[in-house]
């Protein structure tokens, strides 16, 4: 069944080369993921811009006693030197004090608060994983000013130069220098996560860079985990009219031409192949829409199985609402209720991450 659905969508094939080769191994993949990141940079998402010169980091605040006593929290300013000077953002970071070095999150939130509703802090500690947040709009504001923040630290050209979400991702990927540097922190197991447009901005980061060992995406939808060829709720039109600056100007060419795009969104989620990505759904969340999103991993799926590893481990059907897939490479499962970051999503994170922890 998932088969004939899959044909429907006519995707293009992210284990075939721009040239028509196939992909028969890890090393041709190697080359195959370029290839990939290249495009989707191109035409999507808009080209990171460099890592800083040189950066810094400073601890602004500390509170030993978070979580009466069970949790570090520290706030910590990251300052990274670029083009046209420095670009500084806070970052929070709860540790737990047993069982480390421990498995982290880098969290892009909404807001900066420590616990936010999105980000139930002392639960994910108990678990015994450390969370590193920012909020989003510390790192450039959620519209079309490309001179605030980072985006006015950095040249940028219209057509491939990062939209916001890039600019975004580029942050989460601060954090991860700065996590590098922590001992507390287990190296190996640090997820980025992130709901809706920060969930789109968690893939791609996850897809861009390979420190980080789980990609973690919450209702991302359009332009995100779910397919574009065939979606239902928000096309490439919506979000473009609405939100045209998270992408780059190319992505405008897409707008009502879904057919013609030489990639589909399920080239995102292979980008993290073989490592591991996981994609939740709500089911009211129709706008993200969730049977997109859930045929997005069972494509994915095909790189893990030509890299030998299980990508989407599913029966032969659309998922079931409270449904579970833990098993492969690529998580999944579809939550009741609507569009949500709610603790039982964080909660199944947590039992994917300790399942597939690696050693
Ligand atoms: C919606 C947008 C979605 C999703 C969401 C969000 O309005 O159309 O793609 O990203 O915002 O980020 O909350």
């Amino acid at each position: 069944m998932l088969e004939e659905l899959l044909a429907r969508r006519n995707l293009p094939d992210p284990l075939a080369f721009a040239d028509g080769t196939k992909v028969r191994d890890a090393e041709q993949w190697r080359r195959r993921r370029q290839e990939i990141a290249q495009t989707l940079c191109r035409e999507v998402y808009g080209f990171l811009p460099p890592p800083p010169r040189r950066w810094r980091a400073e601890i602004v605040e500390e509170d030993t006693r978070f979580c009466a006593g069970k949790v570090t929290l520290t706030k910590v300013m990251l300052a990274a030197a670029l083009e046209n000077g420095e670009f500084a953002f806070p970052i929070y970071c709860a540790v737990p004090k047993a069982a480390q070095p421990c498995p982290a999150f880098v969290h892009i939130n909404f807001r900066d608060a420590v616990p936010d509703r999105y980000m139930p802090t002392e639960e994910i500690c108990d678990r015994g994983f450390a969370v590193f947040s920012f909020c989003y709009t510390d790192v450039t504001s959620d519209n079309g000013d490309f001179d605030d923040g980072l985006a006015g630290a950095i040249e940028r050209d219209a057509h491939t130069g990062p939209g916001k979400i890039t600019l975004w991702s580029w942050a989460a990927m601060r954090v991860m220098d700065y996590i590098q540097s922590l001992p507390c922190v287990d190296q190996r197991n640090v997820a980025v996560v992130g709901h809706s447009r920060l969930g789109k901005t968690a893939l791609l980061t996850g897809a861009l860079d390979e420190r980080f060992a789980f990609a973690i995406s919450n209702n991302s939808g359009c332009s995100g985990a779910a397919l574009s060829r065939g979606k239902q709720g928000e096309d490439i039109a919506a979000i473009c009219n609405k939100f045209g600056h998270w992408f780059c100007g190319n992505y405008q060419k897409y707008m009502n031409k879904e057919d013609e795009q030489p990639f589909d969104q399920h080239w995102l989620l292979a980008l993290t192949a073989p490592r591991k990505v996981y994609v939740a759904s709500a089911e009211e969340d129709l706008w993200a829409d969730p049977v997109s999103e859930f045929l997005a991993c069972a494509a994915a799926g095909k790189v893990y199985g030509r890299l030998g590893v299980a990508g989407l481990v599913t029966p032969d059907r659309l998922p079931l609402v409270g449904e579970c897939l833990q098993t492969g490479g690529i998580g999944y499962h579809m939550r009741s209720g609507g569009h949500y970051f709610s603790r039982s999503d964080w909660n199944r994170y947590m039992d994917f991450m300790t399942a597939h922890r690696n050693a």
